[in-house]
């Protein structure tokens, strides 16, 4: 019988050697198959950066299997004849190969999952379908965890449950059956605003060599009205490169994670967090690595116990909880809209040309580096979404679009549950709303502002101060349900009518400023 010949599939977010498409590849014999097509590069208008590096890991990668001795066949962009999409580049791989059979790693979105089903019933050969292992959580144990007794889904899902259920499973900061130091979260040790005198580490630098100079130029040429800045580019784009920056967080950075894991500063778009979220989410780290480099520091006295179990919750808490909702709840979950927010985008999103010095910092770093924190994302960017009521349609649009770690799977219910509590409660136990006082107690920005973080009213007054109370009036009968929200709910029902008043009219009056013209109405003028 002759050998079977397999094509192996390799997608963008797949870039490990131990996914699981590759077992048991033997090199000789099978084929593996990596495509960059036109379809995928514009499902949205992705972030040129995030063009750049995903192409450029993609093809490092294959370099990477070659000098393995695998056959790889990889598809340029710009090659004659690649037809666009991944369905229609596969079908010709196949034939080209003379394969008898796929095999892929399930794909990460319900997009491409759903093409990769189509696909199976139009090959003439084979496709088989794969568990992604890099996931510490499979979805049957999510959908058990998430499930009650019963059978039924409960109304919510809380994190912190989770997440406890995964340090018992990994063993990870656990002693005797019990989490280090008795406390399983240090999250009320990691909410400190940053002292002046504080020294930010700085970050190693990764020079574009010719794969990526070639990339960029190709994304040049063929991206040009995308968002976002391509220069500078210094991200890692091989894993030796992503370990070295792994290694470099570990010594440098993560001691100080835990401490100012929530604050922002002018200038410092990293402070100590990892911006290790692209690498991990495109297969160049493992979660695990991640996790276990960090134990040992905490186990060699190099990091303290508050940073090193912040980083590991983020990781195999929130990382694989998130994870879990998103095929838990897919395809509703990507039109959920609890609280009817119907407003447009401002075009401040794209040009980052606001009054709103926290906003405008967010913007144009995000557009600059592909990347915000998650305090910038949260608190500023969501917080303004949520609190001005803007259609959680094109957030989530935005937020896929403008990050190089951005895929639905990890977007979307960060954005639909964590931030615009558009999923009315499932993921966050209440709306993180926030007036001024918050950005001004956790960042820098309130100094170099037009507005004024301490007035209330008035043109003068800092948005989020009456956008807040607007949002919590707008939306009086959804959050008075929420037991959370009785204090403030209590607050707002003892406000004074014409306080109240006050406050709708600046609200208004700020829906009709400048600060709200879409995106087409500020680039036309
Ligand atoms: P660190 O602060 O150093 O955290 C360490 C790691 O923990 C991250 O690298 C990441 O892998 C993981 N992590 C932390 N928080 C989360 C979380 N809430 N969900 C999933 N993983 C988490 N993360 C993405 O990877 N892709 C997205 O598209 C994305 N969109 C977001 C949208 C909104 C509205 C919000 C509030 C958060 C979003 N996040 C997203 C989560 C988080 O903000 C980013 O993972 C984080 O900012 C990445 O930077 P970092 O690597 O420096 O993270
Ligand atoms: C994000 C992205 C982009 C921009 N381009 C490609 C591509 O050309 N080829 C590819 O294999 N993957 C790309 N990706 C990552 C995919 O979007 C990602 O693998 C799927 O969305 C997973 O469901
Ligand atoms: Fe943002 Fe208000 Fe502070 Fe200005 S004053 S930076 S708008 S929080």
């Amino acid at each position: 019988m002759a050998e079977e010949k397999i094509l192996r599939f390799v997608l963008g977010d797949q870039l490990s050697r131990g996914i699981s498409s590759l077992d048991s590849a033997e090199p000789g014999r099978d084929v593996i198959f990596m495509a960059e097509v036109m379809a995928e590069a514009t499902s949205v208008k992705h972030h040129k950066k995030k063009i750049a590096f995903l192409f450029s890991a993609m093809r490092h990668f294959a370099e990477d299997l070659r000098s393995s001795g695998f056959t790889v066949d990889y598809l340029r962009l710009e090659a004659e004849g690649n037809p666009g999409d991944f369905g229609n580049a596969l079908a010709q791989a196949v034939d080209r190969h003379g394969a008898s059979r796929v095999v892929l790693t399930e794909p990460s979105e319900v997009r491409v999952l759903e093409a990769a089903e189509s696909w199976r019933e139009e090959l003439e050969v084979e496709l088989d379908i794969l568990t992604d292992r890099r996931f510490l959580a499979s979805h049957e144990d999510f959908v058990s965890w998430a499930t009650t007794d019963s059978g039924r889904q409960p109304k919510s899902l809380r994190m912190e449950y989770f997440y406890r259920e995964m340090r018992r499973r990994t063993g990870y900061l656990m002693r005797d059956g019990e989490p280090e130091c008795g406390q399983w979260n240090y999250d009320a040790d990691n909410r400190k605003s940053l002292p002046g005198s504080i020294t930010v580490p700085s970050r190693p630098q990764f020079e574009p060599d010719s794969i990526t100079r070639e990339v960029m130029e190709l994304v040049a040429e063929r991206f040009e009205g995308h968002f976002g800045d391509l220069d500078p580019f210094d991200y890692p784009v091989t894993r030796a490169g992503a370990v070295a920056y792994l290694d470099w967080f570990v010594a440098e950075a993560l001691a100080g994670f835990g401490d100012w894991q929530d604050a922002m500063k002018q200038g410092e778009p990293l402070l100590f967090h990892s911006h290790l979220s692209t690498l991990i989410n495109c297969g160049l780290l493992d979660p695990r690595q991640c996790c276990e480099k960090a134990e040992k520091a905490y186990r060699d006295g190099e990091a303290p116990l508050n940073a090193v179990e912040g980083f590991i919750r983020q990781i195999i808490g929130w990382r694989e909880f998130i994870r879990g909702v998103y095929w838990l709840k897919m395809p509703d979950y990507a039109s959920a809209n609890a609280l009817d927010a119907t407003r447009p985008l401002p075009g401040f999103f794209w040009s980052g040309e606001t009054a709103m010095n926290c906003l405008g910092q967010a913007v144009s770093e995000t557009r600059s580096n592909a990347y915000a924190h998650h305090i910038q994302r949260l608190m500023v960017i969501g917080n303004f979404c949520l609190i001005a009521g803007i259609d959680p349609k094109a957030v989530q649009e935005w937020f896929l679009i403008v990050y190089s770690d951005a895929y639905e799977w990890v977007e979307m219910p960060n954005v639909v549950g964590m931030a615009l509590f558009a999923d009315g409660g499932f993921v966050a136990s209440k709306p993180y709303a926030a007036s001024g006082a918050y950005i001004n107690k956790m960042s820098d920005y309130c100094s170099s502002c037009q507005f004024d973080v301490k007035v209330k009213k008035g043109e003068k007054a800092c948005p989020f101060n009456y956008l807040y109370w607007n949002f919590l009036s707008e939306n009086e009968d959804v959050l008075r349900k929420n037991h959370r929200m009785g204090l403030i709910m209590g607050s707002l029902g003892k406000m004074k009518q014409d306080r109240l008043d006050e406050v709708q009219s600046d609200s208004e009056r700020f829906f009709k400023s400048t600060e709200m013209r879409g995106w087409d109405e500020t680039a036309s003028g």
